[in-house]
């Protein structure tokens, strides 16, 4: 049953947040705490929907994972230690974990079957069965393994040097760990532009060797991984919903605390200078191979941009809220080579436009991407959707703040997989 939820205007934004743990760094600790030798302590852990679906299916492959009040311990098994799973694997509403974890079960002797919700069962497949394929794994599924329910026989994996059509960091990120249980071979991924390196860092964390440059990432198969402690700092796409609030809601300043700063992921705090935002970026030390700082945001007079090309990479997961912003900044904002936000959770170039033009926005969509022009004034009295995409749903909560009547949210609890203390954090800033 969907559930709605009311959201009213609020008068400025003002105080400091601890942003959660990121999401794609968190799926990672769990995965690669799971093949790797020895215990595995995982600090600042997201308790999101997609990571706990993480979980669950790397316990039914035999791994000990203890939670306990944000603190996880994972009893790594070593690559060849994974049992046959006795029940599907089910993925819930989480791309990474399907990918991901592909890679993982394309190189281990067992059989097993993947499974997600209805939104996974959209999304394409075919980018990382095709070349775990190539490599050998054995893996069926709808249309010839694009789509779930995915079954998979995996095992005698050989190295391969790939070219991916797509800049994914999914794609590559399963590739590279289907290439380390190859037996010594090299395993190279190239991509039309760098997608988030947090697989290649996290893999050094736990000893691997692995070779990364501008656009191609390799490693050799047969090197093991050792255990660690890794403390996942919070997460950027979620912070970009305050960064956008902070920005767009008169008189207001918000402090968002050790937050990830990876390159590969700045691409809103980019996105927010070039558009003239008030902006200060406070670095901290490295923990894990992964920069972290805390950002201070303030209301900020905007102006249009545009947006393509080797920046889509580093912030297509927050298209979603800087169309938003784009609402509130004067002149024109053309959002373009983003064709990747309609595989997403929800095709995102037509619920974006969709959403945003019921409360009045100014935005249309183009083949690959938007164009938005502002400043608008953002009506309420609406009923509003996620569409069961926590993305839509967080900017859409966002942009409630400025509307000037009530929004109703349909399908708010989406929210829960990747920020679950949300809207608790929205209260606590809203004055
Ligand atoms: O996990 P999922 O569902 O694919 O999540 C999304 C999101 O908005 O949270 C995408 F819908 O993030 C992806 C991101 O878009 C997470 C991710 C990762 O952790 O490696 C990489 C990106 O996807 P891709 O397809 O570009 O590799």
């Amino acid at each position: 049953m969907s559930d709605f939820k009311k959201l009213l205007k609020v008068e400025r934004l003002t105080g400091e947040i601890d942003i959660p743990g990121d999401k794609s760094i968190s799926h990672r600790a769990i995965m690669f705490g799971s093949i790797a030798n020895g215990k595995t302590t995982i600090s600042n852990f997201l308790m999101g929907a997609d990571c706990l679906s993480t979980v669950s299916c790397f316990r039914k492959m035999g791994v000990t994972i203890n939670i306990q009040e944000g603190q996880v311990s994972v009893e790594g098994k070593g690559l060849q230690g994974l049992e046959e799973p006795t029940d599907i694997l089910d993925v819930g509403n989480s791309g990474t974990t399907t990918r991901l974890m592909m890679g993982i079960l394309a190189g281990v002797p067992f059989h097993s079957c993947v499974i997600g919700d209805e939104s996974i069962a959209r999304r394409p497949m075919s980018r990382v069965t095709k070349p775990l394929k190539m490599m050998g794994a054995s893996i069926d599924g709808r249309e010839n393994g694009q789509y779930t329910p995915l079954s998979i026989r995996g095992g005698n994996l050989k190295g391969l040097r790939y070219e991916s059509p797509v800049a994914s960091a999914q794609v590559k990120s399963a590739i590279l760990l289907a290439g380390l249980q190859t037996n010594g071979e090299e395993t190279i991924v190239t991509e039309p532009h760098k997608s988030r390196d947090h697989t290649e860092r996290m893999l050094r964390a736990f000893g691997v060797e692995v070779y990364e440059d501008e656009k191609s990432a390799s490693l050799v198969g047969g090197q093991s991984l050792q255990a660690t402690n890794i403390f996942v700092p919070g997460d950027i796409s979620s912070a970009a919903f305050f960064l956008v609030a902070g920005a767009i809601v008169p008189d207001s300043e918000i402090v968002l605390k050790n937050v990830g700063i990876n390159p590969t992921r700045t691409g809103i705090l980019d996105v927010l200078e070039m558009m003239g935002a008030s902006i200060e970026v406070i670095p901290h030390k490295e923990h894990s191979f992964e920069p972290i700082a805390d950002i201070i945001i303030r209301t900020s007079t905007l102006k249009g941009t545009t947006i393509g090309g080797d920046l889509i990479p580093k912030l297509i997961d927050e298209i979603p809220v800087i169309a938003l912003l784009a609402t509130q900044a004067e002149g024109e904002t053309i959002i373009k080579d983003a064709s990747e936000l309609k595989v997403k959770e929800t095709n995102r170039i037509d619920t974006v436009v969709g959403e945003l033009s019921k409360i009045g926005a100014n935005i249309s969509a183009t083949d690959d991407g938007m164009v938005i022009s502002g400043k608008t004034s953002l009506k309420g009295n609406a009923t509003v959707s996620s569409h069961g995409d926590h993305r839509i749903g967080m900017m859409l909560a966002i942009a409630s703040c400025i509307t000037n009547e009530p929004v109703q949210l349909e399908d708010a609890d989406a929210i829960d997989v990747s920020y679950p203390n949300f809207f608790e954090h929205l209260s606590s800033l809203s004055k």
